[in-house]
């Protein structure tokens, strides 16, 4: 089966339903992932060999590897390693860029009526970050092994100043030296090779050699993305990630060719991938189908491009105008968003709801996926219109900081203490008073 183009205003309510409904696809995995969970929190590392055993095939030895990451590091080609570091230098680049400063400022009394004439007292308040002290950063093996993501999770934890930076990523008898390489390169300070369901129980809780984590992050599949669900409440973690997605917005002036090659490039990470094209010319509509036709059957990864293209929540669709297409781009929420058209920044200020976005002609996804320096961790499944994806925020807690003096504290006096009865909580509004009683402490900065 190829694609067709359809139209958006002509979508049945299932067509429509079925393209929105992309999830994680987690349900069925849960039951036993719980059980996993359950014994590894039990049992530690006896539970968490059984299991390498049992889904690896693997009998692991020790189950921290980091010093075979430094060694995977000196052995791996030339190339690939000056890859890495250019993309994880690109990578923390970015990520330096987002790190927040502390801060701390004077509001002024803020005791309501200005006019009574209260100026001198000090309202300081503030707002300051710390990192995670523990994070756990998961990366597929095997196949789907993804040094890249080794990069996006780990390279942001260390920005953010986390200390202990574990990567956890499935056993084998020979582990893909790439991903090991990776994580030397991004500073991971330990490395444990355990994957899948079990790799998040013994990050979640500790065992013998896995130190627990305060938060979990990074993609796997759906026992990875399952166990993390069962595990949330008792570790923070990232979000729960379903299969790539990309969403193209395009006008008229779109290069068809361009548009199938981004398509087809997601479409190969899974047969579950979603990938869609929008546009609101007929023409580029049928020649984005020509050209995914035509460019599928060179792929190498041909037969998972076509199950990705078959996928309810894929399609080449046909919009009546631009303003269509960017509503039905703001409801599909995409995980990557590519905008191929003449007045792209002008299409971008109406998009909100989107993981990561890519203008122009010259800016493939597979540009972010790998080395422009943004994180390829992103929001799928609509989640996108609830929030973004990796960042050093990701790693980082807040807390908020704030001083009175005896001025400032007198402005806020009445505000204070008349909530706090109109609440029927008297002690509080006494903390308050309490402060003016003759035997108060003075005020240092008086
Ligand atoms: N597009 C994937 C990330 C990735 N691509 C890894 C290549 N390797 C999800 O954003
Ligand atoms: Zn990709």
């Amino acid at each position: 089966m190829t694609l067709q183009v359809r139209e958006i205003s002509e979508l049945s309510p299932d067509e429509r339903a079925a393209l929105f409904d992309r999830d994680a696809g987690i349900d069925e995995a849960r039951a036993d992932v719980e059980e996993i969970v359950g014994r590894v929190r039990t049992e530690g590392d006896v539970a968490v060999r059984e299991f390498c055993r049992e889904f690896d095939g693997v009998e692991v030895g020790n189950l921290d590897v980091t010093d075979a990451a430094e060694r995977a590091y000196d052995e791996i080609d030339d190339d690939v390693r000056e890859a890495i570091e250019t993309a994880a230098a690109n990578v923390r680049e970015f990520h330096e860029r987002q790190v927040p400063d502390d801060w701390r400022e004077s509001f002024g009394t803020g005791g309501g009526g200005a006019d009574e004439g209260v100026g001198a007292g000090r309202r300081e308040l503030g707002r300051r970050f710390r990192p995670l002290e523990r994070v756990g950063v998961y990366a597929p093996g095997g196949t789907a092994a993804y040094p890249s993501s080794v990069l996006m999770g780990v390279v942001p934890a260390k920005v953010a100043g986390v200390e202990h930076v574990a990567l956890a990523t499935p056993p084998a008898e020979e582990m893909n030296p790439v991903t090991l390489a990776a994580a030397h390169v991004a500073g991971a300070d330990v490395v444990y090779s355990v994957g899948g369901a079990q790799a998040v129980g013994a990050l979640a809780y500790g065992t013998e050699t896995v130190k627990a984590v305060q938060k979990i992050v990074g993609p796997g599949n759906r026992w990875v993305t399952a166990a993390k669900a069962a595990v949330r409440g008792d570790v923070d973690i990232d979000f729960l990630a379903g299969p790539s997605e990309i969403l193209v917005l395009a006008d008229a002036t779109a290069d068809p060719e361009l548009i199938a090659a981004d398509l087809l490039a997601q479409a190969e990470h899974d047969p579950n991938s979603s990938v869609v094209a929008v546009t609101d010319d007929e023409g580029l509509a049928a020649d984005v189908v020509a050209a995914v036709e035509s460019r599928t059957a060179e792929r190498e990864r041909e037969s998972v491009i076509r199950d990705a293209l078959e996928n309810d929540a894929s399609g080449v669709l046909r919009a009546r105008s631009m303003s269509e297409a960017v509503l039905f781009a703001e409801e599909y929420a995409a995980e990557h968003l590519s905008i191929q058209a003449d007045d792209d920044e002008a299409l971008l200020d109406r998009i909100t709801n989107a993981g990561s976005v890519f203008l122009g002609p010259y800016t493939p996804v597979a540009a972010g996926d790998y080395a422009s320096g943004t994180n390829h961790v992103l929001p799928t499944s609509g989640g996108a219109k609830r929030y973004g994806g990796l960042s050093v925020d990701t790693f980082l807690r807040s807390t908020t900081v704030q001083r009175l003096d005896r001025d400032g504290l007198d402005a806020l006096a009445e505000t204070v203490t008349t909530l706090a009865e109109a609440e029927g909580l008297e002690a509080h509004a006494e903390s308050v008073r309490a402060r003016f009683d003759s035997a108060a402490p003075s005020d240092s900065s008086d």
